[in-house]
């Protein structure tokens, strides 16, 4: 299927820095940065610079160098923000929203790496 990407969207707009952004993290393919409205202590977005919509449209399309720097980023910010899943305290959540059924406000693609306290169950 063909996926269309609107280019006036707001990451896009920081991805070309015409609206400001507390960058964590930067690397060849992806930005990531503060949520303007945190939802937990560390509230990161890890965006590809790519123009992808979701998830699925970067599967599709984006080189493996694309997908390999992307799957890093959120490695990095984890380590940055001192997020660590590999047992004992702490841990975090990676979360996509896609579409409307996936309440994804935001038409480009980005991982939330969420963390800092106990996020409780995964659905609502
Ligand atoms: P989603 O529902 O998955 O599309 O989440 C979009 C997120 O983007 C939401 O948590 C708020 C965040 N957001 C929206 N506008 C801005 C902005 O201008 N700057 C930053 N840093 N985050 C934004």
């Amino acid at each position: 299927m063909a996926y269309a990407y609107d280019d006036q969207n707001i990451f896009a707009k920081i991805l070309r820095g015409e609206i400001p952004n507390d960058t964590v993290y930067e690397s060849a393919h992806c930005l990531a940065f503060k949520d303007i409205s945190p939802q937990a202590p560390v509230h990161v977005l890890v965006i590809p610079k790519g123009a992808y919509v979701s998830y699925d449209h970067f599967a599709a399309e984006a080189s493996d160098a694309e997908i390999a720097d992307f799957s890093r980023a959120i490695g990095e910010v984890c380590r940055i923000c001192g997020l660590n899943g590999a047992g004992g305290e702490g841990g975090f959540r990676v979360i996509s929203n896609a579409g409307p059924h996936g309440a994804q406000e935001v038409p480009h693609l980005h991982m939330h790496v969420l963390g800092g306290r106990p996020l409780g169950g995964l659905l609502a």
